[in-house]
């Protein structure tokens, strides 16, 4: 396979290119991502949310430099590196500490950034059992909503699966998530007026739905209005939920220019990306 995900233009584009100039200064708490990637922008946006001191710096993933490896050795952005502060007798002399993957990474700087009025309320609920609901539904988006956006943006007419099949896979995640939102009389979001974790962990993808209309016939293939017969009400609740996460500042502020994404998803429509994600997709395993 190609070796083309190297060649990833460099620098975030945009709304994001201005919200990583204003982070470029070193500081202890370094956010290593990609400005192309969605598991990157979920912690992009949490750390926007809670307004939280950082390093960006843009790295290609792809290109698995040696120093990259040593903080992340399964190759992968989002990478925190962690201040010393934070981390008190766990790393040897000298060495910085890294998290990764992207919903773990969220939940340590939700838990880590608390308590002051700057970083505002957490981004999960104060009682037990409805934190352990948000993860629950926050595992439903990342093991069934984000792998079928994967398997209908990489269908190729040679799949061994329609695409008709794979967009009604992406619809039946979206619904049975839906359908546990919050009556929208509160509010727009998965808690209804509270801004979650759960909103958070789909919001970039949510966000790239437009490359699915761009690449693929019959793009996401949405319901309009008044079409959905028995299903109206869970798609006018989606319909609200991603007009209002489309608007959010923090997902608008860490987006790059839509040009930029049809160039670097082209490879995942014409399926000849070698990234780990997408040979994942290929082979119908789990995503890394
Ligand atoms: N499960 C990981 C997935 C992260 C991931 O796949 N990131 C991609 C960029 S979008 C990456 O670093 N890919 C490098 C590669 O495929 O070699 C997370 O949630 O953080």
């Amino acid at each position: 396979m190609s070796t083309i995900d190297t060649s990833i233009d460099p620098k975030p584009t945009g709304s994001a290119a201005i919200l990583a100039a204003e982070h470029s200064a070193p500081h202890p708490l370094i956010l290593y991502g990609g400005w192309f990637c969605p598991f990157v922008q979920r912690t992009w946006i949490v750390l926007t949310e809670k307004c939280i001191p950082y390093q960006y710096i843009e790295i290609n993933p792809y290109k698995k430099a040696p120093e990259f490896i040593a903080l992340n050795p399964r190759g992968l952005v989002p990478t925190l590196a962690v201040p010393s502060s934070q981390t008190s007798g766990s790393s040897g002399e000298g060495q910085t500490q890294a998290l990764y993957e992207s919903n773990i990474v969220c939940e340590y700087l939700d838990e880590e950034y608390r308590g002051e009025v700057k970083f505002g309320p957490s981004l999960l609920p104060g009682t037990s059992y409805e934190r352990a609901r948000c993860k629950l539904w926050m595992d439903h988006i990342s093991s069934k909503i984000v792998p079928s956006f994967y398997k209908l943006l990489q269908h190729t007419p040679e799949k061994a699966y329609l695409l008709d099949e794979a967009r009604e896979q992406l619809h039946a995640g979206i619904k049975t998530l839906t359908r546990e939102m919050k009556e929208e009389e509160s509010g727009p979001w998965f808690l209804g007026d509270t801004f979650t974790m759960v909103d958070v962990c789909l919001a970039p993808w949510a966000k790239r739905l437009w490359l699915i209309d761009h690449y693929k016939p019959g793009g996401c293939g949405f319901p309009e209005k008044g079409e959905a017969g028995e299903e109206e009400e869970v798609w006018r609740r989606w319909r609200l939920w991603l007009d209002a996460i489309l608007h959010r500042e923090s997902v608008l502020k860490t987006s790059s220019s839509d040009e930029m994404y049809i160039d670097v998803y082209r490879r995942y429509a014409e399926d000849t990306t070698s990234s780990l994600v997408g040979q994942a997709t290929r082979k119908g395993e789990r995503l890394p």
